[in-house]
């Protein structure tokens, strides 16, 4: 259960809660991305990793992202506009054990056109499923963020799905794994969930801290 509007919008509510949020474009190539003129913030993550409900619950907004994802069209980027001053991009998941070899491509191609020639890109948010912690294919994202010096936010998603104590474990065997993959890391790992918005208030003030620097 995401925020409800009164919630985001009553006085006790951080004020960062309450962010102005409109879908721009979905794109399939580099031709088709916005101006370079607005600070951009990514997420990225296997597929199925939690991209758009983590996007809809972070903007409290049930649908936005889900605006543009069609079935079929998942080398889409979707660009969002955020308080006319920012963007978050939805990148199109990766790993998805199906269909591996395409979807490798699409990694290469779709993911690896953008990280690798976005000027404005300010931080990527590297998604990971709580559960399955990092997979080969986020430690090769890993791999590529690092080597191009892109600062990485990493956000453990579903957190809703383990109880405390499990949880606990999960979180410090992930922040173990990461540190061995030595990303650029802007802070320690933050637990969320878009089921209850448990998370958003401390992403939320990474971004700020992102935005601001
Ligand atoms: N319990 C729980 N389920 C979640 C949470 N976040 C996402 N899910 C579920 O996980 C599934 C995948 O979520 P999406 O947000 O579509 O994942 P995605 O990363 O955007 O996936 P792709 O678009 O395929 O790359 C959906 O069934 C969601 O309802 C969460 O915080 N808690
Ligand atoms: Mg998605």
């Amino acid at each position: 259960m995401s925020l409800t509007k009164t919630d985001a919008q009553s006085s006790k509510a951080p004020k960062e809660a309450s962010y102005q949020a409109e879908f721009l474009l979905g794109a399939v190539s580099p031709s088709q991305y916005p101006e370079e003129d607005l600070p951009e913030i990514a997420f990225a993550g296997r597929s199925n990793a939690g991209k758009s409900s983590l996007l809809n619950s972070l903007l409290n907004r049930r649908k936005l992202a889900r605006v543009s994802s069609m079935p079929g069209r998942t080398r889409e980027l979707n660009f969002f506009l955020i308080d006319k001053s920012w963007r978050l991009v939805d990148l199109p998941g990766y790993g998805f054990a199906r269909v591996d070899r395409r979807q490798r491509n699409v990694w290469e191609q779709g993911i690896g056109d953008y990280l690798s020639t976005r000027r404005n890109l300010r931080a990527v948010a590297l998604l990971l499923d709580i559960r399955r912690g990092v997979t080969d294919h986020d430690e090769e994202m890993l791999e590529y963020l690092f080597q191009r010096g892109i600062p990485v936010i990493i956000v453990a998603t579903k957190i809703d799905k383990l109880k405390a104590n499990p949880r606990r474990a999960a979180m410090q065997k992930l922040k173990a794994e990461i540190k061995e993959k030595a990303p650029l890391l802007i802070a320690s790992p933050v637990a969320t969930s878009s089921l209850d918005g448990k998370g958003m208030p401390e992403l939320r003030a990474l971004i700020k801290q992102v935005l601001e620097t």
